[in-house]
């Protein structure tokens, strides 16, 4: 509970074994009633080792990022939550952030992370040079054509959304993959819902990467979301 609100953190999670448990022992905060996961087809042991860590575990059929976490906004909105959080499973986030994005979404719709322009990027984070650039020119744009000019990442999944705007949002959150993120967060703008980005901190990954696995692959995610930026 947080502020007499009801919260869960979601995180989708495919063959995350190895980081899954420490992760959600991270998030299970005093403020947080449940941690979701949305276990897709995973291969390895992710659903059992995040049930023994206290989540609830919820299976989804159809793989991608994109159908996984929808799944989870969905299951979040059904239980009754009022605020929900979304996450990544592997380590990257830190459960500390939750209550300072929270202390955000007191007064506004939306709350997000960034790993830009901030001061807790570990060293051996996934954040080089050519993402922050990357992510701060596409944040640009989004900012400019939709009306939230500080935005400086467009990826950083680490987030608070209140029930009342994820209600009117989800059912036009069409993106697969890594555009979801900046498709949230045009939705949000278009709604005419407030907004604050704060610095998180985005620590090493553990385990295995499965969607910024390559600078061709970040470049393309780029593209990709440019077009749901421009609603192409
Ligand atoms: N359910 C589901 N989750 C996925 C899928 N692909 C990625 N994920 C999860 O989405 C989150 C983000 O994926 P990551 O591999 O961490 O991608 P990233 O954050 O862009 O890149 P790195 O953290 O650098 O690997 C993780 O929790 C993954 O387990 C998928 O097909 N299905
Ligand atoms: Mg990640």
């Amino acid at each position: 509970m947080y502020a007499g609100k009801r919260v869960c953190v979601v995180i989708p999670a495919w063959n995350e074994e190895e980081p899954i448990s420490a992760t959600i022992k991270d998030f299970q905060t005093k403020e947080v009633d449940d941690v979701i996961v949305i276990d897709n087809n995973s291969t390895d042991n992710t659903a059992k080792v995040a049930n023994a860590a206290g989540a609830t575990v919820i299976h989804e059929p159809i793989q991608g990022y994109g159908a996984a976490i929808r799944r989870g906004l969905r299951e979040a909105l059904d239980r009754g939550y009022d605020l929900v959080i979304i996450t990544e499973a592997d380590q990257t986030f830190r459960g500390l952030d939750v209550p300072r994005l929270l202390r955000e979404i007191r007064t506004r719709h939306f709350a997000v992370g960034t790993r830009t322009a901030t001061p807790y990027l570990e060293e051996g984070a996934n954040m080089g040079l050519f993402l922050v650039v990357g992510n701060i020119a596409v944040a640009k744009l989004l900012g400019l054509l939709h009306g939230y000019t500080p935005l400086t990442d467009v990826g950083c999944t680490l987030r608070v959304i209140r029930r009342e705007m994820l209600e009117a949002i989800l059912p036009e959150l069409n993106a697969e993959g890594a555009s979801f993120s900046p498709q949230m967060i045009v939705k949000v703008l278009r709604y005419g819902g407030k907004m604050k980005e704060i610095p998180v901190h985005y620590l090493t990954r553990v385990g295995e990467a499965k969607i910024t696995t390559s600078k061709v692959k970040a470049f393309r995610n780029g593209l990709q979301m440019i077009k749901v930026i421009l609603n192409l």
